[in-house]
């Protein structure tokens, strides 16, 4: 069994953020244009801040990687800072309510909340994306697609069946759009809750959703709870910062349901039918989000994920000085006024490193080719059974 290994080391304002990818077979060839074009895309989405005219993030491919195509090897990145200077920065008199630096000063016994906020900061989802632009392209040629979309911003939610209607058309209007979403109705009243919140000095959280489409069956496990997918890609999209709900499929609103009107009828698929690739049985619904016993179901995975709005405003919150130990206004430099768009593609890429792990868990090889050859004997089996 193959196990995809990630890890990232980096400041926000240090040299740059390092990434480390091991256990990707050998024989994919990588497109490193694509690692840099969803790079640019979470860099992007209405409503950053001035970090983000400064960075134009690029990453270096240093180990893993020979004339396109990976080795086998682990896969190191190295994403370089432009704003690289956290020898000057100040460190703030107070903790920000609602960022790590109050429990982080409490848990290193230390005054010092730049200690904490530096290695906090959501801009080591940078490495993370990078990471994850290299897994899609494994996934890819098995007919797997992640897609993420923003579906409400400061409280105001698209239409609930925008992907439906979207269709083919998703990644284009999501292109389109300046939020990242797939209702273009919305554009405008999210573009005037921005513009509002930043006029006041507030921030504004929202909900993204994950999509993945053509996962075979019976990824993940049932055999112990830490294994099971649902588990895996849960505190996959819990380790985003700012993330505060995660849910499933109908999610909550299966708790408030009859059995009889949450889970999905087995119906025999007819020969040729979309997806008889994964054998004869299909599901009439896909209230389950695409996971049973935390495995994939062969529907598509549906996810949702509340991001909360970020913490560091321009009012500046309640906060106690240090020093003083009196009340104060938190300390603000700068800051986005939301970061949801971006969050959606931090999510797509969690979900992307999770379903990796799942799927060389479960198709393991030590190359592409023995990785195509554990998929088409899987499809065999799931086709006799
Ligand atoms: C962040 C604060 C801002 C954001 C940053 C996350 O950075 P700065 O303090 O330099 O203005 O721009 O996000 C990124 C740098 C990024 O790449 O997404 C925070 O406090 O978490």
């Amino acid at each position: 069994m193959t196990r995809l290994v990630w890890r990232t080391a980096g400041e926000s304002h240090g040299r740059g953020l390092v990434a480390l990818l091991e256990g990707f077979p050998a024989g994919v060839e990588l497109d490193l244009a694509r690692i840099d074009a969803d790079l640019a895309r979470r860099q992007g989405g209405y409503g950053r801040g001035g970090r983000m005219r400064i960075e134009r993030d690029h990453a270096e491919v240093l180990s893993g990687l020979r004339a396109g195509r990976t080795l086998g090897s682990p896969i190191a990145l190295l994403i370089e800072n432009r704003d690289a200077t956290i020898e000057r920065l100040p460190v703030p008199g107070n903790p920000r309510p609602g960022h790590a630096d109050l429990a982080g000063c409490q848990k290193l016994g230390m005054r010092d909340p730049r200690a904490v906020l530096e290695r906090a900061s959501a801009r080591e989802t940078a490495a993370r994306v990078a990471l994850a632009a290299i897994g899609r392209q494994l996934l890819e040629p098995f007919g797997i697609e992640v897609f993420a979309h923003v579906v409400e911003l400061g409280g105001q939610a698209a239409r609930a069946d925008a992907f439906e209607a979207a269709g083919g058309r998703r990644a284009e209007l999501r292109a389109q759009s300046e939020f990242f979403g797939l209702d273009p109705a919305l554009e405008e009243p999210w573009r005037r809750a921005v513009d509002q919140a930043r006029e006041q000095g507030d921030s504004l959280g929202g909900v993204f959703e994950v999509r993945a489409l053509g996962l075979p069956p019976g990824l993940g496990s049932y055999h112990s709870g830490p294994e099971r997918l649902t588990a895996r890609l849960g505190g996959a999209l819990f380790s985003i910062p700012a993330i505060k709900g995660v849910e499933f499929g109908l999610g909550f609103e299966a708790a408030r349901r009859p059995g009889s009107r949450v889970h999905d009828p087995i119906v025999p698929r007819p020969a040729g039918a979309p997806g008889s690739q994964f054998g004869r049985f299909a599901r009439a619904s896909n209230g389950a989000g695409g996971l049973e016993g935390g495995m994939t179901t062969g529907e598509p995975l549906v996810v949702r994920v509340a991001m909360k709005p970020i913490p560091t405003l321009r009012q500046g919150l309640p906060s106690v000085d240090f020093e003083s130990g009196e009340p104060v206004r938190a300390t603000y430099q700068r800051s986005d006024v939301t970061s949801v768009p971006a969050c959606s593609v931090v999510g797509e890429a969690m979900v992307l490193l999770e379903l990796c792990d799942a799927f060389l868990s479960k198709l393991s090889g030590d190359s592409l080719d023995e990785v195509r050859g554990a998929y088409a004997a899987h499809c065999q089996r799931l086709r006799e059974l």
